[in-house]
């Protein structure tokens, strides 16, 4: 059975990292423009810096939930495929293997100069100088507002050759990932939402399952192993 699973940032939630537009989201402390956008980042650099190195240095002190590891698990029983839109580590260190990260991860750097990439250390300057061509162009490697998320044409591939589309902790608010569900209907497979409470589109998913990520996930998991 092939499965095609989203996340979004609810599957880390009960890890303890805070999601996008809950009253205390992160974006409430912040105007996406100003730290999430090319434009932003061109404007003031350390902010957007300091807005990620921030993020990046909690990754050592959050773990893997249960919603994590019975996807990790699942790959194990069938053919499965996790994208995810979340930057945090969470699920390769719950042991997913097949897995891509469309907005790009906090572990990694880019170069804007010569396009490298690297693992990012755990605090980011804009003084920091590319290993490969040592200008000082270095940027997290994460997708921004107004640029192409990664890996597209494998994840639209993998999403109309699937048996099932399961959507897991997003609010399905931001585009692409939120046509996703949609996309699938299209193509005949079926879905699923597994969320804390209905996304914007409920009305794309064929079946749907409310309640805490670390009960519902490992419950639907169950249902394969
Ligand atoms: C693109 C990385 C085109 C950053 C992110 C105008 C100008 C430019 C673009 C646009 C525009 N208008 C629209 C667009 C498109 C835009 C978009 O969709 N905007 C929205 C806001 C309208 N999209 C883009 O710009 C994308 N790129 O379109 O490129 C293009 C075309 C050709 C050539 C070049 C470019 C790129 C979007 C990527 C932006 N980067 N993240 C960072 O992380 O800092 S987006 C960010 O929000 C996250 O990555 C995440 O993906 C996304 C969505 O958030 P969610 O994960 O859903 O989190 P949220 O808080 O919203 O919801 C949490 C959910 O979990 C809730 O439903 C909640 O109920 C649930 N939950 C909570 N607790 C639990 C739980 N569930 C279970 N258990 C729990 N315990």
């Amino acid at each position: 059975m092939k499965i095609v699973v989203l996340t979004g940032a609810g599957i880390s939630a009960e890890s303890g990292i805070e999601t996008f537009r809950a009253e205390t989201g992160l974006w409430a402390n912040h105007r996406v423009e100003d730290v999430a956008t090319p434009e932003g980042f061109a404007k003031d650099p350390d902010l957007v810096h300091a807005f990620y190195n921030g993020r990046r240095g909690q990754l050592a002190d959050v773990q893997p939930n249960a919603a994590h590891k019975a996807l990790a698990l699942l790959e194990k029983h069938v053919d499965l495929l996790v994208v995810t839109q979340n930057v945090d580590d969470l699920h390769e260190r719950a042991g997913q293997r097949n897995l891509i990260h469309m907005h790009g991860e906090l572990r990694g750097a880019l170069c804007h100069g010569c396009g490298h990439r690297w693992a990012a250390p755990d605090t980011m300057n804009t003084t920091d100088a590319c290993p490969a061509c040592a200008a000082a162009k270095t940027r997290p490697d994460i997708v921004w507002f107004g640029e192409m998320p990664y890996q597209m044409d494998r994840i639209f591939d993998a999403i109309t050759a699937a048996d099932l589309f399961v959507s897991i902790g997003t609010s399905g608010n931001v585009y692409p990932a939120a046509g996703f569900a949609a996309e699938a209907q299209r193509a005949g497979v079926d879905t699923l939402e597994l969320n804390l409470e209905p996304s914007n589109t409920p009305t794309d998913f064929a079946d749907a399952r409310y309640g805490p990520a670390t009960e519902i996930v490992p419950d639907w998991v169950a249902t394969f192993t």
